[in-house]
């Protein structure tokens, strides 16, 4: 509301639409408040003429939707408040707005609504043609005969904990256009049969991750305007591909969707050929081993196949689908060489991993667990949309491709066990503000070498000054419905995350062959989180400005050559979870006093070390490196890492490592609670 000022008009207002003849503000749309909302804004209701309120993709921070939404019973016909962490029972007000045409509280994580509220939106509400309560808590039990009213068009109840059988006239509904109950898990019953071919207006059905079982009825064809089927995951027995080929014998041609995972299919139905027109295609999730060959000639935007035991060489028609934007090959057995030029398009996800491809790669986005070989093509530098790479465990070579410095919005960067060699900082290759949107990065097990790259760490804008409110979101791992990981080890442990927070940052070189020190910079990396530089040729000493990672939770320099004693700035890091020093030439005395006694085995393989909690007692004659540390020009220091850091941040990590370790940071213990529930819910979904 920042652009609204008072000596201005209204109606000229962002959002605001007033009428043309009387002036009344009718429509307010608030795409994002400028500044957070912290409930719905009372004042709203006072509108009297009030017909569109717009408040979606707000955060409103809990708030409920307040009682008052019943004044607007005058005028109000399209509600949206979708996706604005809305809580509590929509109040029973919300059924009596007889202009009511389009209601949107979907994806607000913990609203309620009662039964008696739910069943006089649906029955009483006649000029309703749209309610989207995707996500809102119903929890009520679908009557057997589902009672809409004549004007309901669209109908998505997904993951509304909807419970009973799957009512008998679904498909006897005049008017439905689309019914999307996906994600009811305690829905049960059959696909009911259908006994008449006049015309049934369905063409959205989605009953995917619902309980039903038995068998598609051959009848289903009748539906002659249905466009997207998504029946995954539901127990269906018996001959699917027959229904399913039955189904392809009367098939719509002009059919947009067909998702059939999770449903035993084991050949490619025949009838894909009839559908020409069709956008997506799932068949994900069974046990599909044969040719592809009826896909041909399909131009879809999104087609996975994924989790099938395809052996076949990879289709190349595929390479033909110029608006393909998500391809999903992974976890098949599909061989073959890809060769560079295969891919003319730039689809935003592909996702090839686990499979037995060979050759090189030409363009792509995430290839983990391949057998490419060669360089990272140039053509990378061209995915400026490009977010999240991951080409880790390959067989990559060639130097550092610096050339991804300019990518304005890579966020996540994995090459992970590949064989890359060199410096990752070449000065002559060096571009101007390279990576300024990086968080992760993850270029551990490779054979890079040379100095930590300071310059990099220097430039690593969005791992700076990060304030940590747990309000900067999340980047997630997903693409229309699909869910995708990045795994990664943190804490000793490899972890596979769907979303990864905007306020952490990780930066994992280890095993590789980085040199020299670990140099001083008198910045603070007080944000810092997870640092990896385990296994390298580091040496020199731990620098004393250590202490300035005072969040650090966990911080692994294991397997180098540090020497000198650990400094007592290292013990004062309150918030160290996990610590790794050892196999190091550390010597002295182990700063006493402190947590660092609870890491046992942390310390191990320093011939110099002692003290608690190493069984070597300390002798007076290790006293005198305690003078050693200080500010002096000899002490090596963090300079490069700080530098990299840059007086900001190098911060933790994503959200499963705060959900799976057992400290949360105390900052997030606010909202981690209610993200843990909307993994759950994403997870179960997934499911
Ligand atoms: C650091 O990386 C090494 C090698 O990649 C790994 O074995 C170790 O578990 C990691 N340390 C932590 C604390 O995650
Ligand atoms: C520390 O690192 C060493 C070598 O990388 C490893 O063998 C050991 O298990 C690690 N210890 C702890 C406590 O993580
Ligand atoms: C900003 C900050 O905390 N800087 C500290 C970094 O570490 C050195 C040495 O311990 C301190 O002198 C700085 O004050």
């Amino acid at each position: 509301m920042m652009t609204w000022k008072k000596s201005i008009d209204c109606c000229t207002w962002n959002g605001v639409t007033c009428s043309q003849y009387t002036g009344d503000v009718i429509a307010l749309s608030l795409l994002t408040f400028p500044v957070p909302c912290y409930k719905v804004p009372s004042t709203l209701f006072t509108l009297p003429h009030l017909q569109s309120l717009s408040l979606a993709f707000n955060y409103l921070y809990d708030s409920q939707l307040p009682h008052e939404i019943g004044m607007l019973s005058n005028s109000l016909s399209h509600l949206n408040i979708s996706d604005c962490g809305l809580t509590g029972q929509i109040p029973s007000e919300i059924s009596l707005l007889p202009k009511l045409v389009s209601l949107d509280l979907s994806w607000n994580f913990d609203l309620k609504l009662q039964p008696h509220v739910f069943y006089n939106l649906l029955h009483n509400s006649t000029s309703l043609d749209e309610l989207l309560l995707d996500y809102v808590n119903i929890s009520s039990i679908l009557p057997t005969y589902l009672d809409i009213s004549s004007s309901m068009k669209a109908l998505h109840l997904r993951y509304t904990t909807l419970q009973g059988k799957l009512p008998d006239n679904i498909f006897n509904l005049p008017y439905l256009e689309q019914l999307d109950l996906r994600n009811n898990i305690n829905i049960t019953g059959q696909l009911p049969k259908i006994y008449t071919n006049i015309n049934i207006p369905l063409k959205w059905l989605d009953l995917s991750y619902t309980n039903l079982s038995g068998q598609i009825p051959d009848s289903i064809a009748y539906l002659k305007s249905l466009t997207y089927l998504d029946l995954l995951s539901i127990n269906l027995s018996g001959q699917i591909s027959d229904s399913i080929d039955h189904l392809n014998r009367y098939v719509n041609p002009n059919f947009q969707a067909f998702e059939l995972a999770s449903c035993k299919i084991k050949v490619f139905p025949e009838s894909l050929r009839a559908m020409r027109k069709l956008q997506i295609l799932d068949l994900s999730g069974n046990e599909i081993d044969g040719h592809s060959r009826e896909i041909r000639g399909i131009e879809l935007s999104y087609l996975d196949l994924s989790r099938n035991i395809i052996t076949r060489p990879f289709p190349p028609s595929i390479w033909n689908m110029d608006n393909l934007q998500y391809l999903n090959m992974s976890n098949n057995r599909f061989s073959g060489v890809i060769k560079p030029g295969d891919m003319n398009f730039s689809p935003s996800v592909i996702d090839m991993g686990n499979n037995s491809f060979s050759g090189t790669i030409s363009h792509a986005f995430i290839l983990n667990g391949n057998q490419f070989e060669g360089k990272v093509p140039n053509c990378f530098s061209k995915c400026l949309e490009l977010e999240v790479l991951d080409l880790g465990n390959n067989r990559l070579t060639g130097a550092f491709p610096d050339h991804l410095g300019r990518l304005p919005n890579l966020k996540v960067l994995v090459f992970r066990s590949n064989k890359f060699h060199g410096p990752i900082e070449r000065s002559s290759s060096m571009i101007a503000h390279p990576f300024p949107s990086l968080r992760v990065l993850d270029l551990s097990q490779n054979e890079f070498g040379g100095h930590l790259p300071g310059k990099y760490f220097q430039n690593f804008d969005a791992m700076k000054n990060v304030i940590k409110d747990g309000k900067n979101g999340y980047l997630n791992l997903y693409y229309y419905n699909i869910f995708y990981y990045i795994v990664i080890v943190v804490k000793g442990q490899q972890l596979s995350f769907e979303k990864i927070s905007k306020d952490y940052t990780i930066v994992d070189l280890s095993g590789n062959k980085f040199e020299g020190e670990i140099p001083n910079e008198r910045c603070t990396l007080n944000s810092l989180i997870v640092l990896n530089l385990s296994n390298n040729h580091l040496n020199g000493q731990i620098p004393q400005t250590i202490g300035n990672l005072s969040e650090i939770e966990s911080l692994d320099l294991s397997r180098n050559q540090l020497s000198g004693k650990i400094p007592q700035s290292l013990a004062d890091i309150t918030s160290l979870e996990v610590l790794n020093l050892s196999q190091n030439l550390l010597v002295g005395r182990i700063p006493g006093g402190t947590q660092l006694s609870t890491f046992g085995t942390s310390f191990e393989g320093n011939p110099g070390l002692c003290g608690f909690p190493l069984p070597k007692e300390c002798k007076h004659a290790s006293a005198p490196q305690l003078e050693v540390d200080g500010e002096d020009e000899s002490v090596f220091t963090w300079k490069v890492v700080m530098l990299g850091y840059g007086c900001g941040t190098l911060v933790g990590l994503l959200l499963g490592y705060f959900m799976l370790s057992t400290g949360k940071p105390k900052w997030l213990n606010a909202i981690v609670d209610k993200i843990e529930q909307m993994i759950q819910r994403r997870q179960n979904k997934r499911r």
